[in-house]
């Protein structure tokens, strides 16, 4: 019953867009229909981090095709989106509003482009790829210029203006951020600068998943004697503990190995030269690294890949190619994205909507402002739009205060299941029992709120506690009492 609770949502979204878009100047209406059209879109997944962090590689990993390039070209210098589509093609949205094809050099993205970078607003690749269908992938060229988090910052990455890897996290409903071995100031400061611009029901850690990029290459070489792997998620542990607030989580993920399974480049004659090192000591073996054939077999593996494969590819492609998708942390990833990202996507694309609209609405100098924020206001305080208030604190009492029992019931609400099963009542129970049963629940989580020790906990208490009257009303009507 309660499904079509994030459908409710964007009902309510669309007419909020109704109402508001007539009171804004001209000039701004467009932008803020893109933000509606968007709703109706899968995801959107963007893939930022430094450059060279390994974004295309992972990019190209997940949807399973080499079609990113990974060198230093013009494209490796534009953002680049990936939506689902057939037949596979390109184009390129220039600047100046108009767009051109852009040919597919053996499946893949060519290096040069033709056009210089700065021509270029995005480049829009579409591809029969299954994962496409639920996930629209935004690969952007690299974080190094990030600037002051303030208001006006904020305006531009959510009204398209400023730098174009932020300006594509604005445009983005939930982020991959690629880290190093240790998150830096600025990288910290970009997650703040994303959270800003997802409006003020940012969902923070809901949204952003710290990926600890190019695991294979933990450790200290290959003298270690532990596992790149171990080393990377002890590393991603202390990571995720420290940014709760920012990220839902840290994944230590090796793009390149994801990449070299998963993309048909491991051949029979690939494995066998792999396969070929096996038995040589690994300190001869790091002795002739300089060996072009062990280079080429490192750009494909890494160090790691080809040092540890060499006993698996004894067994055959097939084998090592299924080692190197097991150890990669790929699947880790899409476990995260498949429970957490997809089936929250519309609340997800509803609080970006929402917050663009907001900021529009906030313009200075906007015609008939006042009325805009009031109507913004009137629907954020709609019983339709409460989805957004319980994801907001699941995200507040998950960061911080993790250990309270009401994360766990806000996180029922948020994934929408039965209301049986949020109230812990068998299938008997009609729904009179249900509506005391959630009245009762209601009165508890509002005493929950009165007595908490976190500022977290007292929003989240008030929260639930309209979660559990709004529900006891809904049953009821249903019931059509
Ligand atoms: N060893 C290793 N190398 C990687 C990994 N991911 C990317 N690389 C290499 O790092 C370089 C930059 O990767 P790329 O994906 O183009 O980075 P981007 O600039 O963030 O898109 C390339 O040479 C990749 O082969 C990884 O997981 N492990
Ligand atoms: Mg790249």
């Amino acid at each position: 019953m309660t499904k079509g609770r994030p459908a409710a949502v964007l009902e309510r979204l669309h007419r909020l867009y109704d109402e508001v878009i007539p009171l804004l100047p001209e000039a701004e209406r467009s932008v803020a229909e893109q933000a509606r059209s968007s709703l109706g879109e899968p995801l959107r997944l963007a893939v930022v981090g430094r450059v060279s962090s390994g974004k295309s590689t992972l990019v190209n990993a997940l949807v399973r095709r080499r079609i990113a390039p990974t060198s230093a070209g013009e494209c490796t210098r534009v953002v680049t989106w990936y939506r689902f589509g057939a037949p596979d093609r390109a184009e390129l949205h220039l600047t100046d509003g108009t767009t051109r094809p852009v040919r597919l050099v053996d499946g893949g993205l060519p290096e040069e482009l033709g056009v210089s970078a700065e021509k270029v607003d995005r480049l829009v690749v579409h591809l029969s790829s299954a994962p496409l269908r639920r996930l629209t992938l935004i690969d952007t060229p690299g974080l190094d210029t990030l600037t002051a988090r303030n208001e006006a910052a904020t305006r531009r990455a959510i009204l398209g203006e400023g730098d174009a890897s932020q300006r594509a996290a604005g445009e983005a409903d939930a982020l991959l951020y690629l880290i190093g071995d240790a998150a830096r100031r600025s990288d910290v400061d970009f997650l703040a600068d994303f959270h800003a611009s997802s409006g003020s029901l940012s969902a923070t850690a809901l949204n952003a998943v710290g990926i600890l990029a190019q695991a294979d290459r933990f450790g200290s070489g290959p003298f270690d004697p532990r596992n790149p792997f171990d080393v990377a998620r002890d590393v991603a542990a202390g990571l995720a503990d420290t940014h709760r607030a920012e990220l839902a989580a840290v994944i230590p993920v090796s793009g390149l190995l994801a990449e070299t399974a998963r993309t048909g480049r491991i051949s029979e004659s690939l494995a066998r030269r792999v396969a070929d090192l096996a038995g040589e000591e690994s300190v001869a073996l790091s002795l002739r690294r300089q060996d072009p054939d062990l280079q080429d077999l490192y750009r494909i593996f890494g160090p790691y890949g080809v040092s540890a494969g060499r006993e698996q590819a004894v067994g055959g492609a097939a084998r090592l190619k299924s080692w190197c998708e097991s150890v990669c942390g790929i699947e880790d990833l899409e476990r995260l994205a498949r429970s957490q990202l997809v089936p929250r996507a519309d609340l997800l694309k509803a609080i970006r909507a929402l917050g663009a609209l907001g900021a529009l609405a906030a313009r200075p100098g906007a015609d008939r402002r006042e009325q805009a924020l009031a109507l913004v206001e009137a629907a954020v305080l709609d019983p339709a739009m409460h989805p957004l208030e319980e994801l907001r604190a699941l995200h507040a009492v998950t960061s911080q205060a993790p250990t309270s029992p009401l994360g766990g019931q806000l996180a029922g609400f948020v994934d929408d299941p039965e209301p049986r099963t949020l109230l812990g009542l068998d299938v008997t129970a009609d729904a009179g029992e249900l509506a005391t049963a959630a009245r009762r629940r209601s009165a508890e989580a509002t005493r929950v709120a009165a007595l908490a020790v976190s500022p977290a906990e007292a929003v989240a208490g008030r929260v639930l506690a309209r979660s559990y009257q709004l529900l006891a009303r809904r049953v009821l009507a249903e019931e059509g009492r």
